[in-house]
């Protein structure tokens, strides 16, 4: 194996025993070039950013980035070590399928209970303890049914939802549906549409889903703390018409849910920081359907490697002949878009933010990182 980029012979061997160990140890040359593609080649990192906002916005419990100003001179040699050999580790924990021993994993669908004409969902708010990933201790969160996000509610457009959720909090809450056209006094908002859920009581939103699409349910009280402590869920409704499902409509055959968030937590794809979120895994010729949802406070580039995406609704509505194709999706907080992915290369496509301060540093990947694999 060939170092081009280093200077010194030292460097040389250190960096070539770092990755021989890690393709060692991961036992697979597709996650070899997922590290490559990702880590840019040179063995380096990605190199820090400078802005004070790019700081603040780091992952709560992560290394900082202590550089304050762009150096042309290259790192020292122990920093480049002890990148690589972390950076290895996080690969391999993912490899390994952290996300499958961390449990339970939230957006689970919900089957509704029949109640004459309604589709009723019964849901607790509970305080719960959230594992972002394997390592980390349990994070002190909040959970729909005991899940961050809380299940994935599914209904067909015309239904007559009930969903009545119990505050088994300290503290008061409220459930707001976003994006749904709703009554107005089952809009979720505390004090101005109904009392707040007092703790140990409960609220019945009842209404006939009418905004077709990829929507959320979350808490609309208190909701920078408790959206971001994970009191937040997908609420799809599926077109009547079942030729206009995008299973039928675009001929895909996974429907994936990927509700990120910012907060309290970290940054999270589905509840979860790499290397315990989820990889898409897809067969070759496989077309897929990615929702993304965004129930943090800042918006995330979601850049796919080379591989487009058909972005095919905006918050629900089908963009229709303004339907575009990228590589790279802004998603802002509280939108959501739908992708068609074709699934016509072979490989580990890293998946991730490409705000890097949210996806990658000097202790190699974390946060919003996942991977598109195809085989
Ligand atoms: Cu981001």
């Amino acid at each position: 194996m060939t170092e081009p980029d280093r200077s010194t012979s030292n460097d040389d061997r250190s960096g070539t025993i770092a990755r021989r160990a890690l393709i060692g140890t991961v036992g697979l040359a597709g996650i070899g070039g997922l590290v490559a593609a990702v880590l840019g080649g040179t063995g380096n990192g990605i190199g820090a950013p400078t802005s004070a906002g790019a700081a603040a916005t780091r992952a709560p419990g992560h290394t900082p980035f202590p550089t304050p100003a762009v150096s042309a001179a290259p790192r020292p040699t122990p920093a480049v070590v002890d990148h690589d050999a972390v950076a290895a580790s996080a690969v391999k924990r993912f490899v390994e399928g952290e996300w499958e021993k961390v449990k339970p994993y939230g957006t689970q669908p919900l089957a509704p209970r029949l109640e004459g004409d309604a589709k009723v969902f019964d849901m607790s708010i509970t305080a719960i303890q959230h594992r972002l990933d394997a390592l980390k201790e349990p994070t002190n969160a909040l959970g729909f049914n005991g899940t961050w996000p809380g299940p994935t509610l599914r209904v067909v457009a015309g239904d007559l939802v009930r969903a009545t959720f119990k505050n088994d909090l300290s503290e008061t809450t409220g459930v707001h549906f976003h994006g749904q056209r709703l009554p107005n006094k089952m809009d979720g908002v505390p004090l101005v549409t109904q009392d707040p859920i007092k703790p140990g009581g409960s609220f019945t939103y009842e209404f006939v889903a009418r905004t077709t699409g990829s929507h959320m349910y979350h808490s609309h009280h208190n909701a920078t703390d408790q959206v971001g402590r994970g009191l937040l869920g997908a609420f799809i409704v599926d077109p009547k018409d079942p030729a206009e499902r995008p299973e039928r409509k675009y001929g895909v055959t996974q429907d994936i849910v990927w509700i990120s968030n910012d907060t309290l937590g970290g940054f999270t794809i589905n509840g979860r920081g790499f290397p315990a979120t989820k990889p898409i895994v897809a067969k070759l010729g496989e077309r897929i359907y990615i929702r993304f949802m965004n129930e943090g406070v800042l918006m995330h580039p979601w850049h796919l490697h080379g591989t487009p995406m058909h972005v095919v609704a905006r918050d629900g509505y089908p963009l229709g002949s303004a339907a575009f194709t990228c590589d790279t999706l802004g998603v802002n907080p509280g939108e959501r878009w739908d992708v068609v992915v074709d699934c016509d290369e072979p490989g580990v496509w890293a998946f991730h933010c490409h705000i890097l301060p949210h996806a990658e540093g000097h202790d190699g990947m974390f946060g919003m990182v996942t991977a598109l694999i195809v085989s």
